[in-house]
């Protein structure tokens, strides 16, 4: 089924770049984009459906490329008690933090966790995103693991949402292998990533590289069996030390390599030749009342492709808007309106290793895009959150997430 698309203008970000049709005329073949332009250059389309935009800003669908979204429980207890002055540390070490959201998650059924996760997707979607990474990490062990992913999986099946699965095994050491580090991370490598692999749930690896969390060891160890299994890695790396982390990433090819706040100019060399996106994730430095920016100009003299995501998890980043993270990329960390929607587009659709058919509006890719009822692009950077009025096109097919129970 073809369909014209028109009376809008469009931010097309092809070939990575802010890039602005005027009057610009979609055709789409079903689920492709057939072709983009200005309206004096549109072919004839003849028979087909016309659909009149309005005079809206069509974007790119937006694309959140790193959430926690699946898990058990809130943390909404431990938030109020962080405001009372009580440190992370100090609620890690009695058992809090990431732990308790590893309990709640291995005692949540997966119909339970499938339920409150796709309330949270929907309400990104509700902000015009058509595709989404979720990662494991609250699991620990094999068998909730592959819950939590399998969760993942069923999300992209019920919803009209691309939605990518990342192992994040090594996330976190849980109570079982406590002070047994090394033996946890040989069991990730040698039974969890071959089994949840075999089983089709995993399209990237991702490890948590931090002196709370594991070394570049460990880490690496996870990067050569993520290799061996054909499967592409990303690190949550530089959040809170500089590990060189990200240099590592570097070093196996990584999608991206995502926080950074610690990152050096040398990690920023390496990353921009392997052509690893840098993901920037402003919820989680705001949450923690981080100082240490990210070297953003570091990345921009080096030419790293830069993402933003919500980071969505219970912790660190409660973050359910991704407009708002625009607006925190701006404000927070000094980026312009154009780099913060090349990085929820186009950057974002790189770090999860689908540049070649999502994240610009361009022939052949995905008919994935959003019509704004704005008059500038700036304004989705703007506008602190909220429902700004847009219509969703996913697929060639305009949804209505309201309706979408
Ligand atoms: N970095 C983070 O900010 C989250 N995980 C990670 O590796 C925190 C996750 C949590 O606190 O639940
Ligand atoms: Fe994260």
């Amino acid at each position: 089924m073809k369909k014209r698309w028109q009376h809008c203008h469009a931010a097309t970000m092809a070939g990575g770049k802010y890039s602005v049709i005027e009057d610009a005329v979609i055709l789409t073949d079903g689920a492709r984009i057939e072709w983009i332009g200005p309206r004096a250059a549109a072919p004839e389309s003849g028979d087909c459906e016309r659909v009149d935009l309005d005079g809206a800003w069509v974007t790119p669908g937006l694309i959140d490329c790193h959430t926690h979204l699946v898990f058990g429980g809130d943390r909404s207890g431990e938030f109020e008690e962080r405001l009372q002055g009580v440190s992370y540390a100090e609620i890690a070490a009695r058992g809090g933090g990431i732990a308790s959201t590893v309990r709640a998650t291995r005692e949540a059924s997966e119909d339970a966790l499938f339920d409150t996760a796709k309330a949270r997707a929907l309400g990104l979607m509700r902000e015009g995103v058509t595709a989404l990474e979720v990662k494991s990490g609250y699991g620990l062990d094999l068998a909730n693991e592959r819950k939590m992913l399998a969760v993942a999986r069923r999300l992209g099946e019920a919803l009209p949402l691309t939605v990518r699965a990342t192992c994040l095994a090594a996330h976190a050491l849980p109570p079982e292998y406590a002070n047994r580090a090394d033996d946890y991370i040989a069991y990730v490598c040698d039974e969890m990533l071959p089994a949840l692999v075999a089983d089709g749930l995993v399209d990237a690896v991702d490890a948590f590289c931090e002196h709370i969390a594991f070394s570049t060891q460990q880490v690496e160890r996870v990067f050569r069996c993520a290799r061996d299994l054909g499967v592409p890695v990303k690190l949550h790396a530089e959040q809170l030390s500089s590990l060189h982390g990200s240099t590592l990433a570097a070093r196996y090819r990584a999608l991206s390599a995502d926080h950074l706040e610690y990152m050096t100019e040398d990690d920023a060399i390496a990353m921009a030749q392997a052509g690893t996106v840098a993901v920037l994730l402003p919820g989680a430095f705001y949450m923690l009342r981080e100082t240490q920016l990210p070297p953003i100009d570091a990345l921009r003299r080096h030419h790293v492709p830069i993402a933003l995501a919500s980071d969505l998890n219970p912790g660190t980043s409660p973050a359910l808007s991704l407009r708002m993270m625009l607006n925190m990329g701006c404000t927070l960390f000094r980026m312009t309106p154009e780099e913060a929607l090349a990085g929820v587009t186009i950057h974002a659709a790189k770090a999860l290793g689908l540049q070649s058919t999502h994240g610009s509006l361009e022939a052949g890719k995905a008919a994935d895009f959003v019509a704004w009822r704005i008059g500038r692009p700036a304004e989705l950077s703007y506008w602190l959150g909220g429902a700004l009025p847009n219509r969703v096109v996913r697929g060639g097919v305009e949804i209505d997430v309201a309706r979408i129970a």
